[in-house]
């Protein structure tokens, strides 16, 4: 019979455990990494401070979860995905089919959540909509619960996964209210008892079926931006926050405040604006040349190009090449998405002339907005909340493996200018 995540998980726990009280014992030692003021000063660029087995990042390659190369499963469901990022091996069809029926069963919204979503302000950003809705959940946490009445350190990541369960049953059709309250789009849809994770959002949002693709779209599109290894901001911060035993609710809104900024995120809210105003400045589809000047015109104004260049990668985005790909089979005629098709032809080119950029090549968030926008889905400002219902998984499988391991509270050293003058004296 199949076994749930946590009975799966429980087997998994103990030879972690061992692996990790190994390491540490007889190889603590070993040197992984050396610090220069460069990177110190540079946003800790580089340096290897962390450990996340969820998926790694190649510059290289990119993504590449649990060992497989993205490109290989971009067809997994989300939930599969989650599954194989907490576990590091894909569900089988029971367990796959027993993890959809049991996240359902988490899916129960609070009603004061909508009261508070109801009652912000209409100006209001829709990230900070989800992660205050997320940060209002935390009342119905089972790890605060049981750590007010002394559970043990080794149950931790069982409350843990409640927690995160209860975010991931429910964080679609947060999102999905978010954007009905905050576009006047009319009442809530309700959740169904049937459909995958991605196909719910999309009917829940009201997003019209297309015949299939657009449930195919929000697959893609959650499978896509599941996880990122462990530096990047959103992750590190939840990783952060969570290390000081704050509960899943805490840490996931923390780090969901960090992907809302602009050189995280929201970069796809920007990356279609620009193409948009791309092809309004030039009338229609733009030529090479007008993408060029236009390019140019950025730069020179002292802005980034965006969905463009990454802290880690140095080639293009495989992410980036998944949406290419179903944008060539989907929307092939689509006018944003011939523009988005241009830029990736022009852009690279420029950013090597520029020489600023360590990396030319596109990143995730220069495709999905065009996809998005073809799909109806036409506020920008919404884009990240798609990406945050996404990243929680990445998010989430993290926390959970970090309180089985009993990872400590993170606490690097910070030192002073004045300390980096003594050490260039030195
Ligand atoms: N356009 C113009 N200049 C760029 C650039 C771009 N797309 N990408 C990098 N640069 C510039 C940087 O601003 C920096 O300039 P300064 O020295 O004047 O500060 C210089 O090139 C070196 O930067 P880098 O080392 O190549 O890049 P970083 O690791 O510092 O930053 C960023 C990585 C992704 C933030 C950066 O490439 C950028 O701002 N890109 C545009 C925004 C974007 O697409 N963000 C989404 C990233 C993916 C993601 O995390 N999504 O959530």
């Amino acid at each position: 019979m199949a076994k749930t995540l946590k009975e799966t998980l429980a087997d998994m726990i103990p030879g972690l455990r061992e692996e990790r009280t190994k390491l540490v014992k007889e190889h603590g030692d070993v040197k992984i990494s050396d610090v220069s003021i460069a990177q110190a000063i540079g946003g800790m660029r580089g340096v290897k401070a962390m450990v996340c087995d969820t998926s790694v990042v190649e510059p290289d390659k990119g993504l590449i979860i649990r060992g497989i190369p993205l490109g290989k499963i971009t067809d997994l469901l989300p939930e599969e995905t989650f599954w194989l990022l907490i576990t590091g091996k894909k569900p089988t069809a029971d367990e796959l089919k027993l993890f959809q029926k049991e996240l359902k069963s988490y899916g129960e919204v609070p009603k004061y959540v909508w009261r508070i979503l109801k009652a912000m302000p209409k100006t209001s950003h829709p990230m900070a909509m989800l992660d205050t809705a997320i940060l209002a959940m935390e009342n119905e946490s089972v790890f605060r619960k049981r750590y007010a009445e002394g559970m043990a350190k080794t149950e931790y990541w069982e409350a843990a996964l409640e927690d995160a369960m209860r975010v991931l049953g429910t964080i679609h059709t947060i999102a999905a209210g978010v954007y009905r309250i905050k576009y006047y789009k009319g009442d809530l849809i309700e959740p169904s008892k049937k459909l995958d994770w991605a196909a719910d959002y999309a009917k829940m949002l009201g997003l019209p079926p297309k015949k299939g693709a657009t449930a195919k779209m929000m697959r893609l599109y959650l499978m896509l931006h599941c996880d990122h290894e462990g530096g990047n901001v959103s992750a590190n911060t939840c990783h952060t926050v969570g290390s000081a035993l704050s509960d899943p609710f805490y840490a996931v809104s923390a780090g969901l405040n960090g992907l809302a900024g602009p050189l995280h995120g929201l970069a796809n809210q920007e990356c279609l604006k620009w193409v948009l105003e791309t092809m309004e400045k030039f009338d229609g589809v733009p030529t090479k040349e007008q993408i060029r000047d236009y390019a140019w015109e950025t730069l020179n104004s002292g802005k980034v190009i965006p969905g463009y260049g990454h802290a880690v990668l140095r080639v293009t985005d495989p992410r980036y090449t998944a949406f290419l790909e179903f944008g060539k089979k989907h929307l092939p005629k689509d006018p944003v998405f011939q523009t988005v098709n241009l830029v990736y032809e022009v852009v690279p080119d420029v950013l090597k002339e520029h020489g600023k950029a360590k990396n030319p090549w596109p990143n995730v968030d220069a495709g999905s907005g065009a996809i998005l926008y073809s799909f109806g889905l036409d506020q920008f400002e919404y884009y990240t909340v798609l990406f945050s219902v996404s990243r929680s998984m990445g998010m989430l499988a993290q926390l959970v493996l970090n309180r089985a391991l009993g990872t400590p509270i993170t606490r690097p050293k910070s030192v002073s200018t004045e300390w980096l003058w003594k050490q260039v004296k030195k």
